[in-house]
């Protein structure tokens, strides 16, 4: 159990929550935030799972560490963290960080460097609420992919990187309604299966953990997405990292240019707003979005319950 008080802020961005550990969390070193990010995995998997499973979260919430920067200049470093294990990196959790960050007077208006264990990011805080992510580079690196996915068919799709890996699938016959998440939550765990199985992979076997799906939008945006998680559950935002991979998408098919702005709709209504920037040759994804904290709370452990250290998924 953990040795200090674990104080968290929450937060949403456009429907998804992102729990930030303020304190009290486990002391990472200060190697890169790559290392850290594989020492809380090996080492501090109850204390994830404490903060972020069932009873105190449950599947839809990702959690983020945030750690001492290497670089003095960067705001914070941050290990991010879901009811499964540990993500490369997290777009809309980085916009409830940078909401979280300027909740607790720790950032102001303006642009601050983020560490994360995939790389650099920025993040320009416009105002309390509303963010601009500036993500990793992020590319195409297949395209066209046909997969058959047993019990629904054959799939055909791009695997992208957003900071995290993705296939995108566009063309499928499922409607994209809130009402058919059941629907929507089986079939794209069945093509995530069906990559592990038949060892479709990112580059350099890279684990395909989320999977994207695109529709008409509904509102005012130019797509609705449908996004499965690594641990089963559906993004409420539009994901980061999938709107980033999306951009690498359009881009390398001609669809939109450099530098226009990509209005990407979530199966919840909620919207970022994407644009490819080219810096030395490579695509910068710049994604905003609108953050809210919803709660700051310290978490109380009892050594008498069963599940204070959480109910693994
Ligand atoms: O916004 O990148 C994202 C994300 C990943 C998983 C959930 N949200």
């Amino acid at each position: 159990m953990p040795d200090l008080p674990v104080k968290i802020i929450d937060s949403h961005t456009g429907g998804e929550p992102t729990r930030i550990v303020i304190g009290g969390g486990p002391d990472l070193g200060s190697g890169s935030l790559a290392e850290r990010r594989q020492l809380f995995a090996r080492d501090h998997d109850s204390f994830r799972s404490a903060v972020i499973d069932e009873p105190r979260g449950g599947d839809v919430w990702i959690g983020g560490l945030i750690c001492p920067p290497v670089n003095p200049e960067a705001c914070a470093g941050v290990v991010f963290f879901n009811n499964v294990g540990v993500l490369n990196m997290c777009g809309h959790g980085t916009i409830g960080l940078a909401a979280t960050l300027a909740h607790m007077g720790r950032i102001g208006p303006g642009e601050h460097l983020l560490e994360t264990p995939v790389g650099d990011v920025r993040i320009q805080l416009h105002d309390a609420n509303r963010v601009t992510l500036v993500n990793v580079p992020s590319y195409r690196y297949r395209s066209a992919v046909e997969l058959e996915v047993p019990g629904h068919g054959s799939f055909r799709g791009d695997i992208a990187w957003g900071g995290n890996w993705f296939f995108l699938v566009e063309d499928h016959s499922l409607e994209l309604e809130l009402a058919n998440v059941d629907q929507l939550t089986e079939v794209t765990w069945s093509i995530r299966q069906a990559l592990e199985e038949q060892g479709v992979t990112g580059e350099e076997g890279g684990l395909i953990d989320h999977i994207e799906l695109f529709g008409p939008a509904q509102g005012d945006a130019d797509s609705r997405n449908f996004v499965l998680c690594p641990g089963r559950a559906y993004d409420r935002s539009p994901c980061g990292t999938g709107t980033s991979a999306k951009l690498a998408c359009l881009i390398d098919d001609g669809k939109i240019a450099p530098g226009q702005t990509w209005r990407q709709e979530s199966i919840v209504g909620s919207i970022f707003e994407g644009v490819g920037v080219v810096e030395e040759g490579e695509l910068i994804p710049h994604v905003t979005g609108t953050a809210y904290v919803t709660a700051e709370t310290t978490l109380v452990f009892n050594d008498q319950d069963p599940f204070t250290m959480g109910i693994p998924s």
